[in-house]
């Protein structure tokens, strides 16, 4: 039952500011972590009625700001599916954040045919930041003055929290609920299931040689933008050990990849000069601020953004500069080798031959990328709008085993329903063939992908795991992988404008719609500069295009062309018509 004496308190003393107005932007809102106490309290109450609709199926809210600079933070709400909120109740969500008090915040909820029910359970998390604990004791006073249940599962990172909920609602778990508010997280069984599926793949390696083969062990240096995931990296070497022993997977163990975590919390300013954020958008080697002998030659580098959604990998080159191995380099490793699996299982379970594989990038993917999916992978391409409500939408709308990954490393890989009748069709047939027979390794590979790969949302640990397991499997390290094929050199940068809703995009970002003579003055200086490029390849056309942030106060800009010096003067040139 509400506290409506509590309510009416907690929204009169957590007013909205005067001449404000909050908006859901790419992934929730995000603000200067002192605009946000009346946003969480309100949202709160959104999330308690999201689950009331969805007739008590629990809900998640995070907080967290996740790649933005320690002083922001925000709130992500996962939906009980373990997804986003549907696009449709973000306007709800917006006139919530808006709303004054208790009688306007009941309208917007009667009108969108929303009230408060008997069951209304919410799991909550939080990042690292220092007010992230003051922000989720604000959520949960909310939740409980509203009458609804919390389960509060304290630092975790994004994606685990998206996981807590889809699986309290796959099982619709009433036993763990007994435990109150707390001591219901699934986080331990997460991750081990992804270290289960990771050990595994990797042994499928071996079913290919008939002598043992000692491979080198690969160490990897973790860093975990002094956020969240710094918490949970630690524990995975000891896992990995453990499920290794108790499994019985014959395995020699120098084939698991050691992390070495680095940039924990503490050690520096949460993605200040460190991070998935910082690496790829500055395009710079991150400052290790803990460093040691230990760290300072490791070749093969990972960096996590700050709620540990995203991943990059990187290593340095023998002139000591940057080789990034992005979301889209990511996409292309992952998506040629679903094809190559799902082909080798097709010569004796035809029925493959009909799995629609594809990718989804945005605007921002770096244009050989595309071209290389399209020419050599020879896989579908779609370009979404940026934000994984858009990109994930699009991967489950046009594939039985969709790949998205954005630029920033923040992706996954969604199995439909005709990948599981392929993988039952292929134990039909294959159950009773050797297992070094290869379309039969080709489905005990495919067949541990959904327990690895998150199916809710992106994870950086889960995708370290796969990007490691398909590196093992190639026999490739970074150099290999990233000389598939050259990202175009590219530039980007942010513009502070007054107004930055000004500025609006067709339906895939890549034009601006309005001014329209932003987008003339865009496309002349593109034909300037492709008139002076060296080829006329369509796939090397110099490229640039604006757009609106949703989680900063900013426009953004991108620009890539066949130089460094080339993107670079292009981007300089579209921030100056859009400043
Ligand atoms: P905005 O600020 O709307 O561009 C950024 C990222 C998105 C996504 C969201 C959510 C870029 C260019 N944009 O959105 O891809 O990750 O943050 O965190 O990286
Ligand atoms: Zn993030």
């Amino acid at each position: 039952v509400p506290n409506t004496n509590e309510l009416n308190r907690l929204l009169k003393h957590f007013s909205i500011p005067p001449k404000t107005k909050f908006t859901y932007g790419t992934a929730g809102f995000r603000y200067h972590h002192e605009l946000l106490p009346p946003i969480i309290v309100r949202i709160a109450i959104f999330a308690a009625l999201r689950s009331s609709s969805l007739d008590g199926e629990p809900v998640g809210l995070m907080i967290t700001a996740s790649h933005n600079p320690e002083q922001d933070n925000g709130l992500k709400i996962s939906d009980s599916n373990g997804g986003m909120l549907p696009i449709e109740w973000e306007a709800m969500a917006t006139d919530f954040a808006n709303a004054k008090n208790l009688k306007l915040l009941m309208e917007i909820a009667a009108k969108n045919n929303s009230q408060p029910g008997k069951e209304m359970i919410v799991h909550i998390g939080r990042d690292t930041r220092s007010h992230s604990l003051h922000l989720s004791q604000l959520a949960i006073r909310s939740l409980k003055a509203f009458g609804a249940m919390v389960i509060d599962h304290g630092l975790v990172t994004t994606p685990a929290l998206h996981y807590n909920v889809l699986r309290s609602n796959v099982n619709h778990m009433p036993n763990a609920l007994l435990y109150g508010s707390s001591g219901t997280s699934f986080e331990k069984e997460y991750l081990n299931s992804i270290i289960g599926s990771y050990v595994s793949l990797l042994s499928t390696k071996s079913q290919l040689y008939t002598q043992k083969i000692h491979w080198n062990k690969r160490s990897m240096l973790v860093d975990c933008a002094c956020g969240v995931g710094g918490l949970k990296v630690p524990l995975l070497n000891q896992m990995i050990e453990e499920f290794t022993e108790n499994s019985g997977i014959l395995l020699d163990t120098s084939s698991l990849v050691h992390l070495t975590p680095v940039n924990l919390p503490g050690d520096g300013p949460l993605n200040e000069r460190c991070g998935a954020e910082y690496v790829q958008k500055q395009q710079k080697l991150p400052v290790i601020y803990t460093e040691t002998d230990e760290t300072l030659n490791m070749e093969y580098v990972a960096s996590f953004d700050g709620d540990a959604d995203r991943i990059v990998f990187h290593a340095k080159d023998v002139d000591g500069n940057l080789v990034l191995l992005d979301g889209d380099k990511i996409a292309v490793l992952v998506s040629s080798f679903l094809q190559e699996e799902i082909e080798a299982l097709s010569t004796a379970v035809p029925f493959a031959k009909s799995i629609r594989c594809g990718i989804v990038q945005t605007a921002y993917a770096n244009g050989s990328s595309t071209a290389y999916l399209k020419n050599v992978v020879k896989t579908d391409v779609v370009i979404a709008k940026t934000g994984v409500k858009h990109v994930h939408t699009a991967a489950h709308h046009h594939f039985d085993v969709g790949t998205y990954f954005e630029a920033n490393g923040h992706g996954t890989v969604l199995f439909g329903k005709k990948f599981f009748e392929l993988l039952a069709k292929a134990e039909q047939c294959l159950v009773s063939t050797s297992r070094k027979n290869r379309s039969n390794i080709a489905w005990q590979r495919l067949r541990v992908l959904p327990r690895l790969v998150n199916q809710a949302v992106g994870d950086a640990i889960s995708d370290l795991f796969l990007v490691d397991a398909i590196l093992y499997l190639k026999g490739w390290n970074l150099y290999t992988w990233g000389q598939l094929y050259s990202d175009m050199p590219s530039r980007q940068c942010k513009v502070k404008v007054q107004d930055r809703t000004m500025i609006h995009t067709n339906e895939n970002e890549t034009k601006a719609t309005s001014p329209i003579q932003l987008q003339m003055a865009l496309d002349a200086a593109m034909d300037a500069m492709a008139k002076n490029s060296p080829t006329g390849r369509q796939a090397n056309r110099p490229r640039a295009f604006v757009r609106p942030s949703g989680t900063e106060d900013a426009v953004r800009i991108y620009a890539e062309a066949n130089s460094q010096k080339d993107a670079d003067a292009l981007a300089t040139e579209a921030a100056a018509l859009v400043y």
